[in-house]
């Protein structure tokens, strides 16, 4: 092929096609060459981990770990450092070896699972794209396979990032690890149908429910139930450190390490959240929510006299004036930027602390402005009584759940438009760094409950469901017949994942937005209109009278 990369996975796809020099997201052709081999490395490792499994021989729960932060670590906007890649590639190579040897000599091996990379960067990025090396790169694979192959390998992707985060806290699932080992193994299967993979996406989507599950019970058994909360969203006068992503693990160990040190906590993007979790929020210092969603980073982090913490995505190009006080820990990496290592099991984050205090932080008490938050699921199910009785009083019409990623196109003010035009007597459930878009405006209550329900991170998506099928029960019918829509608005893979686990439930008419992803042939399309009625939003005011009919 001509181009120097091809990365089509998330919703900044160059022109809505693909990204062929350079990322959108600042991914350079070198390292879009690493994931794409460490991706192929990985097919191969599910391959025999899956035909390791079959033959009744145990994989390790340490393989579990090490292949799901190799998946996770490819996801959008994570890690930019070569090196790291390089690393990921050379123990890949010989996990691998591992488990062909444990495997012994079988029949009907793929072409490529025997594939070894090369162990210096120079040549990992000299090797030829190839089939199941890139995207794009067997001519002859047919456009709707190969659609539906990434699909389900971007869903694998997602699910890696929540394993990833349920295991830091104890929680790793053999079930999960055993499903994502099975479906890479088949993207090597040249042979293997649209149906074939259909039926792979709708079995992730159900892998994924239990994998959300799982960090659901990893958080509240850690830090126990989110309960609402009025959460402080103006700055306060002293030191600081901002944390992003969704690792809980690291805001949990941050907070125990700067106790008593004179620094404020804020949450940032994906963590707000945890602003509700009575096992983070004991903590005084964890004082509140700084900025907005993720892209709005470099900007609001370009003069900040505090120190930065990246846990998971999104993590953007740094600009050089804040690049001396930003670290990333866990799966990110950047080159050139300060990584906390982690050390039999622990993190040290004496840098990061002691960054902050160079720094001083803020200088005046803004004034204080609060907004509610932390309507997890059991203070939603603890409710369910009063909810269904306004629902059968008629003093709460709908539902919406407006949730999934934000992103940069200017096409997103669709999100805040929607909610802005919500009748009334509506309620909306959010989650996921989209509700950005809409959290600080003032849309009142209904029935007595805020307006807008912010339910969580992008995993909360579990707890959106358990409420509907909460719901579903009291009123005695399936999820498609409530007053509830779903208008999902995605960026990354997470949102793959999360989209599967919705299809999978049988979730119809779903709006997704901004745009469609560019992966998605226009038969798979038509495939998921036919099955599910999904479809493209169009306008607010459209969409809302469609949907209120
Ligand atoms: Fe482009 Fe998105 Fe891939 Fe980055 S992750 S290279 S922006 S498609
Ligand atoms: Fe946001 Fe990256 Fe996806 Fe967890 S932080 S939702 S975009």
């Amino acid at each position: 092929m001509d181009h120097k990369m091809f990365c089509w996975q998330c919703e900044q796809a160059a022109g809505g096609k693909g990204c062929t020099e350079v990322g959108v997201c600042s991914k350079d052709a070198d390292v879009a060459k690493m994931q794409d081999v460490l991706i192929y490395l990985c097919k191969g490792i599910g391959f025999y981990a899956n035909e390791n499994i079959k033959k009744g021989n145990k994989v390790s729960q340490e393989i579990g770990e090490f292949f799901t932060e190799c998946v996770f670590s490819t996801l959008t906007n994570v890690n930019f450092d070569p090196q790291r890649f390089v690393d990921y590639i050379k123990e890949g190579n010989k996990v691998k070896k591992e488990l062909k040897e444990k495997l012994g000599n079988i029949e009907n091996v793929p072409d490529g699972a025997d594939f070894i990379a090369p162990e210096t960067k120079e040549e990992i990025i000299s090797l030829e794209f190839g089939p199941n090396l890139g995207v794009m790169d067997d001519e002859t694979l047919d456009m709707d396979v190969r659609s539906l192959r990434e699909f389900l390998i971007y869903g694998i992707k997602g699910m890696g990032a929540y394993h990833h985060h349920a295991y830091v806290l104890g929680k790793f699932d053999e079930e999960v690890a055993n499903f994502m080992y099975k479906a890479m193994g088949t993207t090597l299967n040249r042979n293997a149908s649209v149906e074939e993979y259909f039926d792979l996406n709708m079995e992730a989507g159900k892998a994924n429910l239990k994998c959300m599950e799982l960090l659901d019970a990893a958080n509240t058994g850690s830090f126990g139930d989110p309960e609402p909360t009025q959460m402080l969203i103006t700055n306060k006068k002293g030191p600081f450190i901002v944390v992003s992503g969704h690792d809980l693990r690291d805001l949990g160990d941050l907070l125990e390490q700067t106790k008593d040190k004179g620094i404020n906590i804020y949450t940032h993007g994906e963590m707000l959240p945890c602003n509700a979790y009575p096992g983070l929020k004991k903590y005084p210092h964890l004082i509140g929510n700084y900025g907005g969603a993720w892209q709005d980073q470099q900007k609001e982090f370009d003069s900040l006299p505090g120190a930065i913490l990246m846990t998971s995505n999104c993590m953007m190009k740094p600009r050089d004036n804040y690049k001396d006080r930003i670290f990333t820990s866990s799966i990110v990496g950047w080159p050139e930027v300060t990584h906390i290592e982690t050390i039999n099991g622990k993190k040290d984050f004496t840098p990061v602390i002691e960054k902050a205090l160079e720094l001083g932080g803020f200088n005046e008490d803004e004034a204080e402005k609060r907004i509610p938050m932390g309507f997890g699921k059991n203070a939603l199910l603890s409710n369910a009584g009063a909810i269904v009785d306004a629902v059968k009083a008629g003093d709460i019409k709908h539902f919406f759940l407006i949730g999934g990623c934000d992103g940069a196109r200017p096409g997103r003010n669709y999100f805040t438009e929607f909610a802005q035009k919500t009748p009334k007597d509506t309620a909306i459930l959010t989650l996921a760094c989209g509700k950005f878009r809409f959290n600080k405006l003032d849309l009142g209550t209904v029935a007595g409950f805020p307006r807008i329900l912010d339910c969580g991170q992008c995993n909360d998506t579990y707890t959106a469901i358990q409420v509907a099928l909460a719901l579903s029960k009291a009123f005695d019918c399936g999820v498609n017949e409530l007053p509830l829509s779903f208008i999902i608005t995605w960026y990354e893979q997470k949102a793959v994942a999360v989209l599967q686990t919705l299809l999978y439930l049988g979730i119809r008419d779903i709006y997704l937005g901004p745009t469609l992803p560019a992966f998605v042939t226009p038969n798979v399309l038509q495939v998921l209109v036919d099955k599910f009625n999904i479809k493209p939003v169009s306008t607010p005011d459209d969409d809302l009278k469609t949907i209120l009919g």
